[in-house]
């Protein structure tokens, strides 16, 4: 048994626009109000909540060919970025709480900043990994990958508050887990640069726990670099959370969610995570809006020690009669 020494760094992005449905935007009080932090000291971690990034109004942000609100999406992970940037060189792992995917490209890049050389392991339904003129929706939640992965810079179009982002990762270090709604442009993306992606027809055969090893082992495989975990809540079934704006049957279980992030966690090696896409507006009823957000607080619970054999802390001493 190990103590955690876990220092977590709390930011909220209440940002929708990579995306058309609102509601995206109130993950993060949301999130908060279901007891995160309570929760994380309980459990041993010191805990930093920086707040919420504020995010500035974007007039006459037209489309760009067929991509949406640029302006905005661009300004807000610049500040973003600078967010994550900063949690990090206070020493913290940081915790980026959504708003929409497409605030992983600022996550990946401040994070990007503080520590060159990543992994990054992507848990969703989607790849979101379009290019602006691959995209058949224009939602910038559906591309965040793109303006990351080395690789795919000769694919992207200039756009307005976009010069700021610098490729940082390579297609070699991403691993996807859960995948069941992949366009087509996307497949042919994923299968030319080789990314790896344990999709869930991988997660039916191999079980979550091999899917994990050869995770670590491919992602370990020459150096051991810190991760970046990326987690859209729509990777889980929609019966578990079915308030997210794009919703796909047949995902993993709550129990496959959470083993993912106990299988990171005892890595070492977890230096940020993203959990994204809760939407409140999307659940139909309470039960389905506090399942959602009571998922969303496990699966950070898991990244940061919690163990469901349970634990306890170092110096606990036995009550004496
Ligand atoms: N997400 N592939 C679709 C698109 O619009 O590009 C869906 C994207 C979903 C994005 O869930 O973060
Ligand atoms: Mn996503
Ligand atoms: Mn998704």
């Amino acid at each position: 048994y190990k103590r955690s020494h876990h220092s977590v760094g709390i930011i909220g992005a209440p940002f929708s626009k990579g995306q058309p449905r609102d509601g995206v935007e109130k993950g993060p009080d949301l999130i908060r109000a279901a007891g995160l932090v309570k929760k994380l000291k309980a459990q041993g971690c010191a805990v930093k909540d920086y707040g919420n990034v504020t995010f500035e109004e974007v007039a006459n942000d037209e489309p760009i060919g067929n991509v949406k609100r640029p302006r905005a999406v661009g300004s807000a992970n610049q500040r973003l970025s600078a967010a994550v940037h900063a949690v990090k060189n206070d020493g913290h792992t940081c915790v980026m709480l959504g708003g929409d995917h497409s605030l992983a490209i600022g996550s990946i890049q401040g994070h990007a900043a503080a520590k060159k050389d990543l992994s990054v392991v992507w848990v969703d339904a989607h790849a979101d990994i379009n290019t602006p003129l691959t995209s058949p929706t224009g939602n910038i939640h559906g591309q965040p990958m793109a303006y990351l992965i080395h690789e795919l810079q000769s694919k992207i179009p200039v756009l307005p508050n976009f010069s700021w982002i610098k490729p940082c990762v390579s297609a070699k270090d991403i691993v996807y887990i859960g995948l069941r709604d992949v366009d087509p442009e996307e497949h042919h993306i994923l299968k030319l640069l080789g990314i790896k992606v344990y999709s869930m027809t991988e997660v039916d055969r191999l079980g979550i726990a091999k899917v994990m090893e050869e995770t670590c082992d491919y992602i370990f495989s020459k150096v051991k670099k810190p991760i970046h975990l990326s987690y859209d809540i729509d990777a889980l079934d929609p019966s578990i959370s079915p308030a997210t704006g794009t919703p796909v049957v047949g995902g993993l279980t709550y129990r496959e969610g959470i083993y993912i992030t106990e299988h990171i966690c005892q890595t070492g090696l977890l230096s940020a995570v993203d959990m994204v896409e809760v939407n409140p507006k999307r659940g139909r009823t309470e039960d389905e809006i506090s399942s959602t957000v009571s998922a969303a607080v496990d699966l950070i619970r898991g990244c940061f020690g919690k163990l469901r054999e349970g634990n306890h802390p170092a110096d606990y001493k036995m009550p004496l009669p």
